[in-house]
């Protein structure tokens, strides 16, 4: 039997567009772990859909002078369209406009009813004269009354994030009229929440043991237990939302994270009815067997570990039909952008829908992937952006699958040359080619999608390595048969990365299997051999193209990043970049001052490949006599230079202490002359 997994990713309002922050957050690493899963032999589903209630939506359409149903269509379709540019790979995008949402929450919060376990109080809550509305909780500021924030929402700090009793804000606004609101009283149903801490204690403790979540969600988890949970209102004084379907409940709907997290089975409902199997959800939802992950960024972490929980054990509690709870709620950081947090209202940070008018998805998945906030925040930087694509993707990745095909179609008529006999090296790519998908699927499955990438992309690296080492432009000319194993293995070595790669670059994985003419297997076979002798390829094209300087500064100067951009240079460089740098340990030989110059020593050192001259500026720190004989670290693969007309081969490392004196970097004993430094 097929493993079953549910997967959720956080339904997004739909008052306004997806950007890169929210990629980086719930939707980009779900739909890794659900392409890796898909490939891995599970019965996955991934579900997703708008989240339509709530009043900023109401908001936007007061502002615009609109219906608040044209909000939410224009956010739902323009949302929609731009996760499937982007290659999320939904099984259903649905929304929570719909009547089987509607029913779906109506049918919990009655179930609860019925129960009696939701008490009715009435409260004080802010009512703003000027527009005779009750102000729902984000649309009042104040000072927080734990930590002083000012501005911190009426019942909710965003800052600590305490929750308290509006009535203990401190100097309260309208934000809508500037007014400062009074408090009216009001009633409203609550959950009570309090009464499950033990059982929801039980579970995080449980779960998270078992399933390795992550330490940042614990301990958020954690203090809300500490400051122990209190009943919530779940309905609210508006006419945008659900209902309360009750008849003493005039003008009362849902409050909206009460029925958004519903919002994942109705979605649900709604993928199956589509199907024609409406009752298949079900299998999903309440089946013990089915593994539940919820996708969300950090914001949303109590509503998915312990409201959304806690509304399914009230429900299992008292019907038949037993939901499952989520297994792991694996909540990401947040993303920023250039170094600040996204701004739609200065202008700071790009829509999903924008990037992909400029540039592809799949260099935009691969730098958000390499770079997930899975620990703590992170930032996307223009820069870094170029850098990937252009000296990881087109010049590791691109150019290895390139350099294979032009072999093959060259010099072995388009065909998957025929192996026999091979030697070390190739044994040794095959070795590697069987080790990455178990790997890679381990950590994509874990959540650390960061390190499943860096791993991909070594694999991509080793490839250049063995492409290189084996010389086949060598070979085609004095061992046709050597040369048909180096191509017949890289193709093969095409073939892993295709598939291990498509759960990141899914449009790029497609082409590479179109130009090898295979289909993808199952994920923990694609590090065999996979392509039969004499295999006929396909047309092979250029999966990456460079992108200009031109580009890039086009959007960091309408940014006006260029501060930014700087500071980005001088503390990230990627990987690759520093690798070209070949560090050695040296020896010096002799050192004598250069003519005329008080700063200037000519070294002769033996490094690996024998003797070289080096110049270096450090003859106001040092003698000649002090540096014969030091082991020092030396750049090998400067291009020669020429100071005061002395040629150079090389620069010696020296660090510079607070007092601007320069001191030689020294090789430590155990490293010998010609060892190299990384
Ligand atoms: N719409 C908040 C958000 O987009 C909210 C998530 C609902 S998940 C059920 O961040
Ligand atoms: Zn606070």
């Amino acid at each position: 039997m097929k493993q079953k997994i549910l997967v959720t990713s956080a339904l997004p309002y739909a008052n306004g567009n997806i950007h890169l922050g929210h990629l980086s957050g719930a939707y980009l690493p779900a739909d890794i772990f659900v392409r890796y899963h898909r490939l891995n032999n599970s019965d996955i589903i991934f579900v997703c859909g708008s989240d339509e209630h709530g009043v900023p939506i109401t908001i936007t359409a007061d502002k615009e002078g609109i219906k608040p149903n044209e909000v939410i269509d224009k956010f739902h379709n323009a949302n929609k369209t731009a996760f499937e540019k982007f290659g999320m790979s939904f099984d259903i995008y649905s929304r929570t406009s719909l009547p089987v949402h509607h029913e779906t929450a109506q049918t919990f919060f009655l179930n609860f009813y019925k129960q009696g376990i939701l008490p009715q109080k009435s409260s004080m809550q802010f009512f703003d004269e000027k527009i005779n509305k009750f102000l729902p909780d984000r649309y009042i500021e104040g000072t927080c009354p734990k930590c002083g924030n000012e501005e911190a929402r009426s019942d909710e700090c965003e800052k600590c994030g305490s929750l308290y009793d509006p009535s203990e804000l401190k100097n309260p606004k309208s934000k809508i009229s500037g007014e400062t609101p009074k408090l009216k009283e009001t009633f409203h149903w609550y959950f009570p929440l309090g009464k499950f801490q033990t059982r929801l204690e039980e579970y995080i403790s449980k779960n998270s043991k078992k399933f390795k979540w992550k330490e940042n969600v614990l301990q958020y988890c954690k203090s809300w237990f500490n400051d122990g949970l209190k009943d919530r209102a779940i309905t609210r004084d508006l006419d945008w939302g659900v209902q309360v379907p009750l008849d003493d409940a005039k003008g009362k709907v849902l409050y909206v994270w009460f029925e958004a997290v519903l919002g994942y089975i109705s979605a649900t409902k709604e993928l199956f009815a589509g199907r024609n199997n409406p009752d298949e959800w079900k299998n999903y939802w309440q089946d013990g067997g089915t593994r539940y992950i919820a996708f969300i960024g950090k914001d949303n972490t109590v509503f998915h570990t312990i409201i959304f929980p806690a509304m399914l054990m009230a429900w299992n509690d008292n019907n038949p039909d037993k939901y499952i709870l989520p297994e792991n709620v694996p909540a990401n950081e947040f993303l920023n952008f250039e170094g600040k947090k996204f701004s739609k209202s200065r202008g700071w940070g790009i829509d999903v829908d924008e990037f992909l008018d400029l540039f592809p998805a799949d260099p935009l998945r691969y730098t958000l992937a390499a770079n997930l906030p899975e620990n703590k925040d992170t930032d996307f930087y223009w820069r870094e952006f170029q850098l990937r694509n252009n000296s990881e993707l087109a010049d590791i990745l691109g150019n290895f699958i390139n350099r294979t095909f032009t072999f093959a179609h060259k010099h072995f008529e388009g065909i998957v040359p025929p192996k026999s006999n091979l030697q070390q090296i190739d044994l040794n790519m095959l070795d590697l080619l069987e080790k990455y998908p178990m790997k890679i699927g381990a950590l994509i499955d874990s959540y650390k999608i960061k390190d499943a990438v860096f791993e991909m992309m070594n694999l991509a690296r080793s490839a250049n390595k063995y492409f290189n080492d084996s010389q086949p432009w060598l070979t085609v000319k004095s061992s046709k048969k050597l040369c048909a194993n180096t191509i017949n293995i890289s193709l093969q070595t095409i073939f892993t990365l295709g598939e291990i790669f498509s759960p990141v670059i899914p449009f790029a994985s497609e082409k590479i299997f179109a130009m090898l003419n295979a289909k993808p297997v199952e994920w923990n076979e694609c590090g065999k051999i996979n392509l039969p002798d004499n295999h006929q390829l396909g047309n092979s094209e250029i999966l990456f193209n460079k992108i200009e300087d031109e580009l890039i500064e086009k959007q960091t100067s309408r940014l006006g990043v260029a501060e930014v951009v700087q500071k980005y240079d001088v503390t990230k460089i990627i990987y690759d970049e520093f690798a070209k740098v070949d560090l050695r340990v040296a020896q010096i030989i002799s050192a004598e001052r250069i003519k005329k110059s008080e700063k200037l020593i000519k070294l002769i050192v033996n490094t690996f490949g024998g003797e070289r001259q080096i110049v270096a500026g450090i003859g106001k720190y040092y003698t000649p006599e002090e540096l014969a004989n030091k082991k020092v670290v030396i750049v090998a693969n400067l291009l020669p230079a020429k100071l005061m007309g002395v040629e150079s081969n090389g620069m010696l490392l020296a660090g510079e202490n607070k007092d601007g004196v320069l001191k030689i970097v020294e090789a430590d004993g155990n490293l010998n002359v010609g060892d190299k430094i990384k």
